[in-house]
Order: structure tokens, then sequence, then C-alpha cells
């Protein structure tokens, strides 16, 4: 990529609304990611690997686990301050961002959440430090949107349960050091656990060919009888209702990662517009580009707004999932649309490693559909309004 003159846009002067703490997150977290990651991500994802070299500078910006209590680590920061790091962080690379919302809302949140005071203490900490990554298994080969119908189980066996099944497109699978996992108990409830690598019978094979979100990893979990110690087994939650809570955290940080991979595409696109020369003007001169402009500094700016309201409740413990559903797949799909256009605009360009949409394009086609697909959250805003569920 060349190099990264990225300027961020505030048409609505939403930094007004945030604190000064908020302001520096924000600004520590954009200039690692113009140091560490712009130079390296496009040969990353050409190549499909995922850097570990950024592992550690997670850590050390606080991408891990920024709301996680600081006792267990964690950075104890508000909800605003997770977003705008998610932000910034998919303003680098959705994969990047995938990487560090699994390790935070989908592993540390539910150790937090529902785990005892030791599985707290024993994973946590390392978890936060980037000492041991971790992953997130929900979703099965037949059950994506339906999670509910999982076939993995657990099975009694006095002193640990024997676990049996499989996992499909879990990201950080392939070096993941711990795994929280969903499965049905004998009564058919859905229970949650912590895996860790080395079990035995426990392999997480690597899937090849995305053409999307190829800086981030992913893979399989494959179960074939493993012993899971009975303490490794979450005590405080039991059903659906417990992998889907830590999707409201994980959907949240979404929300605010897409309008980062929008202001990328549209500060790239506005730059590229003013630079480039066209029947002798700059091509921002031509209506048919002010109007796609226009319209995505638009769409991002009503994007900031949602989601900043949404932070404000989140924080208060007044948002809901519905609520949070309604950010993801707006933003999202703002996302996309505003990289379509961006690409449009760089003409030829557009399709090269030079500039950053192509990448965030194919990127987000992963994230339309990860934590839920766009027409899943449209039907959960349809239940929420008419009372009547379309899933039933
Ligand atoms: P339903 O009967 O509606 O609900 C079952 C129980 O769960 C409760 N519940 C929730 N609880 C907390 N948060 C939510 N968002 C909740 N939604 C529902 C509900 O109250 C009920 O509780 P209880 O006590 O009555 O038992 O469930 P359903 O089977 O009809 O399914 C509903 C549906 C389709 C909305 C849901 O299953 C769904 O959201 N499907 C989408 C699946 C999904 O999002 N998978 C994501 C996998 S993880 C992932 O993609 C990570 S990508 C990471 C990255 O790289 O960034
Ligand atoms: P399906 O559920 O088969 O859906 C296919 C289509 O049917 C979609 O358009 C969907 O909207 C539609 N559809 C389904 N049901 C209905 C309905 N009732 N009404 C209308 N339309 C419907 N999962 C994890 O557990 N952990 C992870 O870390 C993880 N990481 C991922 C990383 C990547 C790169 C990707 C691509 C996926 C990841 N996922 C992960 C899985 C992801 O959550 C699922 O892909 C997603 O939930 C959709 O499931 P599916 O792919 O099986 O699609």
């Amino acid at each position: 990529m060349a190099q990264d003159r990225f300027q961020s846009h505030d048409y609505y002067l939403m930094d007004e609304l945030l604190t000064e703490e908020h302001k520096l997150i924000r600004s520590s977290v954009r200039d690692w990611v113009k140091k560490e990651v712009s130079p390296v991500v496009e040969e990353a994802c050409q190549k499909a690997t995922f850097p570990k070299q950024w592992i550690k500078g997670l850590a050390e910006i606080g991408g891990f686990g920024p709301y996680i209590p600081e006792e267990y680590g964690g950075g104890g920061l508000d909800q605003v301050s997770y977003g705008l790091i998610m932000q910034e962080l998919e303003r680098g690379d959705s994969g990047l961002r995938s990487t560090a919302s699994v390790q935070s809302s989908l592993v540390m949140y539910p150790i937090y959440t529902y785990g005892s005071e030791e599985q707290r203490k024993k994973y946590l900490p390392k978890l936060a430090s980037g000492e041991w990554m971790g992953c997130f298994g929900l979703t099965e080969p037949d059950h994506g949107s339906n999670p509910g119908g999982m076939l993995s189980n657990i099975k009694d066996k006095g002193d640990h349960f024997l676990l049996n099944g499989s996992k499909m497109w879990i990201s950080n699978a392939p070096f993941a050091d711990v795994a929280v996992v969903w499965a049905k108990d004998e009564q058919g409830i859905i229970r949650g656990m912590v895996l860790e690598r080395g079990m035995k019978g426990f392999t997480t094979p690597e899937t090849h060919g995305k053409w999307s979100l190829r800086a981030s990893a992913t893979g399989e979990l494959v179960f074939d009888n493993v012993k899971v110690p009975k303490e490794n087994i979450f005590p405080n939650v039991k059903g659906l209702k417990g992998p889907l809570g830590c999707l409201n955290s994980a959907r949240y940080g979404i929300a605010w990662g897409a309008i980062g991979a929008a202001l990328d595409c549209y500060d790239s696109a506005l730059r590229y517009a003013k630079e480039r020369v066209q029947f002798g003007k700059p091509i921002a001169s031509f209506q048919l580009t002010q109007k796609k402009l226009a319209e995505m500094i638009t769409e991002i700016t009503k994007a900031q707004l949602l989601t900043w309201r949404l932070g404000v409740l989140k924080n208060e413990n007044r948002a809901t999932p519905a609520q949070i559903s309604m950010a993801k797949r707006n933003n999202v799909n703002m996302a996309l649309q505003v990289a379509r256009e961006a690409r449009q605009i760089h003409g030829g360009m557009g399709i090269t490693g030079e500039y950053p949409i192509m990448r965030h394009m194919m990127n987000l086609e992963s994230v339309i559909t990860y934590e839920g697909t766009h027409d899943i959250h449209l039907l959960i805003t349809g239940m929420d309004v008419t009372g009547i569920n379309a899933f039933e």
C-alpha cells in the first residue's frame, strides 16, 4: 500500500461529545495502526497471513479487553473507548479488528461474565497481555444463523465431560491457545466451556482459499472425545443466551469498526477525486463524483451518531440487543456501500493494493455475514417492532 495519508472526518463535530481520554485513546491506536499495520497489511492480505507481531502491539495499546476490569488485566475503560478502539483498528483492516474483538468480546467477556473466579484469574490476565490468544466456537457446518440447533455435545463422565462435534468458520482458531466452546449437555441445554490447545482429540485445521479477511486466520474446531475437566465449564450461564450475550458485545464493536473502514475509503476517495484530473479538471468537480462523496459522508455521519448514542446507552446498561442489531446491520451495510462507491471513484486504481479500498470491500463481505447476517439482524429488528417472531 502507498503511504498511509489517512485523516479522519468529523462532519457533525462529534469530537465535542468525547472526553479528552477518549480522544487520547483514539489517537494512540490510530498512531499504532499507521506505524505498524499500514506498512504491512497489504502484503499480509496478498499472502493470506496474520502478522503475529500485531499481537504484542495490540496488547500494548490496550486492544485486548479494554472494558474488562483492571484487576483481571483489562483496561477498565468505558464502552465508547472500546468502540473507538475498534473503529481505529478496522480503519487499518477488518481482520485486525476481528482478532481483537474475538479476544475481547468473545473470549474475555464470557470468561469474565460467566466464568468462576478461578477461571477469571487463570485466563484473563494472559489473554489481556496477548500471552494467550483465544477463539470462540459457536457456528457449526450445518448451524450458522440457527446456532440453537447445534450438534456438538458433552456427556457427563464423572470428573469430566466428553466433548464431541465440530465448529466451522472460527476466527483465530489456527493459532489460538484457548477456545471458548458451546455445546449441548445430555439434557440438550447449551453449556459454555474453555478448551486449551493440547487437549487430546482437539484440533484446529485452518480454512484456506478465502477472498475476504485474508489477514485474519480462520479455521475449524474438531472435538473427538475431548476430555473437558469439569472446572473448565462456565458455572454461571446455561442456554443460548450465553453465546448470544457475547455477541451483543462483539456486534456493538463491529458497529463502530465498520465506521473505521468507511472513513478510510471515504478519505481515500476524497483525496483521489481532488488529485485525479480528467477532461482538464479534477474528477471532484464533476457532479456525479460530488454526489457519491456527499452521500458517503452523509451516511458515515448518520452511522457515527447512531453508534455514539448506542455507546452512551451501553455505558448505562440500557442498550438492547435489538438496538445493537440495528447498528451492526446499518453500519456494516453503510461501509460496504461506501467502499463500492469509493472503488468507482478510484477508477482502475481502485482494484489495486495501492489503495485500501478493494481490501476493505472484500473484508466487509465477511463482516456483513458474521456475527449475524444482514437479514438476520433485519428480522431481529422486525421481531422487536412487531412483537412477531419470524424465526418460529
Ligand atoms: P431465541 O429463542 O430467540 O433466544 C434463545 C434465548 O436467547 C435469548 N437471546 C439473547 N440473549 C442475549 N442476547 C441476545 N442478543 C439474545 N437473543 C436472544 C433469548 O431471550 C432466549 O433466552 P431464554 O432465557 O428465553 O432461553 O433464539 P433462536 O434460536 O430463535 O435464534 C434467534 C436468532 C436467530 C436471532 C439468533 O440465534 C441469532 O442471532 N443468530 C445469528 C447467529 C450469529 O450471530 N452467529 C455468530 C457466530 S460468532 C461470529 O460470527 C464471530 S465473527 C468474529 C469476528 O471475527 O469478529
Ligand atoms: P446460513 O445461516 O446458512 O445463511 C445463509 C443465508 O440464508 C444468509 O443470507 C442468511 O441471512 C439466510 N437465512 C438463514 N436463515 C434465515 C431466515 N430464518 N430468514 C431469512 N434468511 C435466512 N462463527 C463463530 O462461531 N466464531 C467465529 O469466530 C466466526 N468467525 C467467522 C469468520 C468469518 C470470516 C466468517 C465468514 C464467518 C465466521 N463465523 C464465526 C461464522 C458466522 O457467524 C456465520 O457465517 C454466520 O452466522 C452465518 O451462518 P452461515 O454462514 O452458516 O449462513
